[in-house]
């Protein structure tokens, strides 16, 4: 049965639940039905996603999306491992997991809500902060600067990058679809506001652009280095872990 949605009225992750909703349908129009389409969700808010959707589903612990999908698609090749993480969970505690995963081209999906700070602990600052935005940790400004969660999935060997925008719900469940199609690694960052620790529904709406996919990897690093641009960064085929390790079986 489905859970009563708790998240703060006006919060950005209704948009990518939504999204996901509308890429759901798609799959199951186009073959995939529900039942191989497998949720993992770390620790936070975006981690109660898997409570809304009617689909099997797993709550790992933070940071762990990533070596579960990785062992669902190991055991059972036909399902569609998809996972859904905080920018603290995928850029403070499981950032090992996003370089290996994509080093290693894993056939499984990650979405990640980027909305700049640990939500469900109340608004601390993380690894995806902008420098100088005032958090329950950095009252005077976050001294650091942010790491660049496209970027790092581009540079480590992702087969799929992408970056979206909450509001923007048909050009993200575009980009899911997408996604979830792809074999290989498929990395997604999506800019989610957070109405209660770090409002930036007006910034993105008035700031985010979209771009088309670029020809090569080294304008792909260029495009993905301003973070306001949206769309497919960067997409390409390279032999999956799965199929490597069958290989050398
Ligand atoms: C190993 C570990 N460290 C810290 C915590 C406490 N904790 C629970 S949720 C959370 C914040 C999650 O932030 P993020 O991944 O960005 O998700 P959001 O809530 O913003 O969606 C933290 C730090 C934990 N549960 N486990
Ligand atoms: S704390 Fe932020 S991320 Fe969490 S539900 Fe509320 S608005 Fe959304
Ligand atoms: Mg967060």
């Amino acid at each position: 049965m489905l859970k009563k949605i708790e998240w703060c009225p006006g919060c950005g992750n209704f948009g990518i639940l939504k999204a996901f909703n509308t890429t759901v349908e798609k799959l199951s129009n186009s073959g995939i039905d529900r039942g191989r389409i497998v949720v993992v969700a770390g620790i936070g808010c975006h981690g109660k996603l898997p409570d809304y959707v009617e689909l099997p589903s797993f709550h790992t612990i933070h940071g762990r999306v990533l070596p579960a999908l990785t062992g669902i698609k190991l055991a059972n090749p036909d399902l569609f491992p998809v996972g859904f993480s905080g920018d603290g969970d995928a850029m403070n505690e499981g950032l090992e997991h996003l370089l290996h995963s994509a080093k290693r081209n894993t056939d499984v999906t990650l979405f990640m809500h980027n909305n700049g700070v640990f939500g469900l602990t109340t608004g601390q600052f993380t690894a995806t902060t902008p420098k100088g935005v005032r958090t329950r940790t950095t009252p005077y400004g976050n001294p650091e600067e942010p790491l660049n969660p496209s970027l790092i999935a581009l540079v480590s060997g992702a087969t799929f990058v992408a970056r979206a925008f909450a509001g923007d719900m048909k050009q993200l469940s575009e980009i899911m679809f997408e996604a979830v199609m792809h074999k290989g690694f498929s990395f997604v960052e999506i800019l989610q506001p957070c109405v209660s620790f770090n409002n930036t529904w007006d910034y993105y709406r008035k700031n985010v652009k979209k771009i088309k996919t670029p020809e090569n990897f080294s304008d792909a690093v260029r495009i993905s280095i301003d973070t306001l641009n949206t769309g497919i960064i960067y997409r390409t085929e390279r032999e999956t872990f799965e199929e490597a390790m069958m290989r050398t079986k």
